[in-house]
């Protein structure tokens, strides 16, 4: 692109407060100098067309692709725009589907192994780039370059290089400021706020437009493994670091036999397998046997979600005894705090002795689900009390819990997770691998249909892990 063109395009974007300067509370509660907002350039036909003429000239000559792919909403007329006028054809991602893997997550007709170009408007930690690329990769097509408008210089660049994708910048938000100081639009005052802001907020993340959250640098797996009590939760730990995996996966499946075949193919991608026990009809005695075999053939430990929930005399019957014994299989079990601290003692007096550990159900994942506020609080109390037995908690959002970041030696675990925002019918809520681990200061993403009734699991499993590792290094860099 020649300087002038790109000279034009940012005085016209100034012109229309598409970039604004002053002081700006960011939804994450952090004042910003500078302000972007590229949604209103649908107003603007002629700089629409402009942009999706330049963003394509911005790419190297040697960038080949066969489609091309808005990130949604934003980018959608920028991408149209460029499929129309470069006689490219085009590929939709939804954004809100209710079923990973059997509903479509990309409209539009293409072939296994062609090449998809990703078109975003604003690219901040490159999060919302990385959430069209996985369903676009997960759905056969190759994804190596993305091309943005702009790019806020945020770590955006080095997370998708990470990724494999390579960035390409029609303007960077440090030249978009020089060139408007150079026309005289900004004071010499503001330009150096706004090259200071930027500066110091080089390597933060956030996912929305304009968002920019500092976070606490986060302590390593490894480091918070030497602060845990209890062996099965220091031995959670220490799988998570040796397979770069803070994968859980929820083996909701029909069968016993299923169940096996999954955790066979699946196993070498996850630190943890949940199970459901009591929804297998061909259960047998030799079940946990069979499970653990297949534990320690690939280096992952068993969590069966029974949450238990009566007094503590009841649940020492119901962990050890039954049809299922569960204690004599699973490592890990979890449990409501409903009853009072009693359910931990009770669960403890027989889970301990063999080395087991318990998560409290701190939070759900359910809408409308009770467990918040106070009932977070006396769930994290208890686990202090019991940090012995107690690993850690099933959350959503521990990072906004009072008092946050609770001490690290605990495990947080997560479920509701999916490559995509959005729900079941039933209630179930869904957010994003990055945004459990690194916005809402999660440690665990457990994942069932996303993988299960994905055309092909492992490889599903495999996308969902390496999003979740990312995600974690991300949290400690
Ligand atoms: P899904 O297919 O990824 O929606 O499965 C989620 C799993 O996590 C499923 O086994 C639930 O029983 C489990 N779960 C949950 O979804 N939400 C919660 O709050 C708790 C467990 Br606790």
């Amino acid at each position: 692109m020649s300087s002038n063109s790109m000279e034009s395009l940012i005085l016209q974007l100034h012109e229309i407060s598409a970039v604004k300067f002053g002081n700006f509370k960011l939804k994450s509660g952090i004042s910003s100098p500078v302000y972007i907002d590229l949604r209103l350039i649908v107003s603007y036909p002629s700089l629409l067309r402009q942009i999706s003429k330049t963003i394509i000239s911005s790419l190297p000559s040697t960038t080949k692709y066969d489609l091309v792919c808005g990130v949604p909403y934003t980018a959608l007329p920028i991408a149209t725009c460029v499929s129309v006028s470069n006689d490219v054809p085009m590929l939709m991602r939804r954004k809100e589907i209710k079923d990973y893997g059997t509903a479509k997550a990309i409209e539009g007709n293409f072939k296994k192994d062609e090449i998809c170009l990703i078109i975003e408007d604003l690219v901040t930690s490159g999060a919302s780039v990385l959430e069209t690329a996985v369903p676009l990769r997960a759905a056969g097509l190759v994804v190596t370059d993305a091309v943005v408008l702009i790019d806020r210089e945020q770590g955006g660049r080095e997370n998708l290089k990470e990724n494999g994708i390579e960035l390409h910048a029609m303007i960077k938000l440090s030249e978009m400021v020089r060139v408007l100081r150079e026309k005289g639009k900004l004071d010499e005052e503001t330009e150096r706020v706004v090259m200071k802001f930027l500066e110091e907020n080089k390597k933060v993340a956030a996912s929305n437009l304009g968002g920019v959250r500092v976070r606490v640098k986060g302590l390593k797996y490894e480091e918070r493994a030497n602060l845990m009590k209890n062996e099965t939760g220091r031995k959670l730990f220490q799988v998570m670091v040796k397979k770069e995996s803070n994968l859980c996966l929820a083996a909701d499946v029909a069968t016993a036999a299923e169940l096996l075949q999954i955790a066979e193919k699946v196993g070498p991608e996850i630190c943890l397998l949940k199970t459901h026990v009591d929804i297998l009809p061909d259960f047998t005695p030799d079940f946990g046997s069979k499970l653990r075999a297949i534990a320690e053939k690939h280096n992952f430990l068993i969590f069966e979600d029974r949450k238990f929930a009566d007094i503590g005399n009841t649940v020492t019957m119901q962990a050890e005894g039954g049809i299922f014994r569960i204690l004599d299989w699973a490592d890990i079990i979890n449990a409501h705090i409903i009853s009072g601290p009693g359910i931990v003692d009770g669960l403890k007096l027989k889970g301990l002795p063999r080395g087991r550990g318990l998560l409290l159900l701190a939070e759900m994942s359910s809408a409308g689900n009770l467990a918040k506020g106070d009932y977070t609080a006396a769930a994290v109390k208890i686990a202090e009390d019991h940090s012995d037995f107690v690993i850690g908690f099933i959350s959503v959002n521990p990072a906004s819990w009072p008092g946050a970041p609770v001490n690290p030696a605990f495990i947080q675990a997560t479920p509701g997770v999916q490559m995509v925002k959005g729900g079941d019918d039933l209630g179930q809520q869904y957010n994003t691998p990055y945004s459990v681990i690194y916005d809402r200061g999660s440690d665990i993403i457990i994942v069932g249909r996303g993988i299960i009734k994905a055309a092909d699991p492992a490889l599903a499993a495999r996308e969902y892990r390496l999003q979740g590792w990312e995600a974690y290094l991300a949290k400690c860099s």
